[in-house]
């Protein structure tokens, strides 16, 4: 499949990257190198990071990998059994999530924030599927600071695909990705630097 996401510019054409069930387009530099390192810098430096609380087998777990979940006011999210309620909006992530409704034609209402300190930090198997999410959404995903590996693999049949995912970059994934494909962010010991994602989501309007 091919798809164009700006009627401006030619080259903007983007495969998709899984070959049946879903559908995932990468688009690199949509910031640049200037634009994504100071972004980088405003959300470490001015957001409430904080480790995440994960129940594994019944257990429950703190991560290394920090989280920040910001959203509209009404807007709380349940995974991994924990239930969560956002922080405010801030300017810069308003002026993120503005640029990435108008590119994937949608809106977003709350947005998954994670802090990899480096390669140590990653996060496993898992789809965005949860009931509080809008099925019809895609989710987009930006990537700062260190290139990491993401990877696919299919629920059923297991057949897998991985791209790289580097500073300034937009991962689009359309539904209905999340219910055949799990996708993770790989652990490596060769990446020591740190890196931020930043998931925008649309949580299903239940009143
Ligand atoms: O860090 C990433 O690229 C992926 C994060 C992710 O899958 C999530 O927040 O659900
Ligand atoms: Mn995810």
């Amino acid at each position: 499949m091919q798809t164009k996401l700006f009627d401006s510019n030619p080259s903007d054409l983007v495969l998709n990257l899984l070959p049946k069930d879903g559908c995932a387009q990468y688009l690199p530099g949509l910031f640049d190198e200037t634009q994504a390192n100071a972004l980088f810098e405003a959300l470490e430096a001015s957001l409430p990071w904080q480790p995440d609380h994960l129940k594994m087998f019944g257990q429950a777990v703190t991560t290394r990998r920090k989280v920040v979940w910001v959203g509209d006011p009404d807007c709380t999210y349940t995974y991994s059994g924990v239930l969560r309620h956002p922080q405010a909006w801030t300017p810069e992530i308003l002026r993120v999530k503005a640029k990435l409704e108008a590119i994937a034609s949608c809106q977003f209402n709350a947005c998954l924030l994670n802090f990899y300190h480096d390669g140590k930090d990653g996060m496993g198997w898992h789809s965005d599927d949860e009931k509080e999410l809008e099925y019809q959404s895609p989710i987009a995903s930006l990537s700062l600071g260190s290139t990491r590996k993401f990877a696919f693999r299919h629920k059923q049949d297991k057949t897998t695909a991985s791209l790289f995912l580097e500073n300034g970059s937009l991962l689009l994934m359309h539904p209905p990705t999340q219910q055949f494909w799990h996708h993770a962010l790989l652990k490596t010991t060769t990446v020591q630097t740190p890196r931020i994602n930043l998931t925008f989501r649309k949580i299903r309007d239940v009143s």
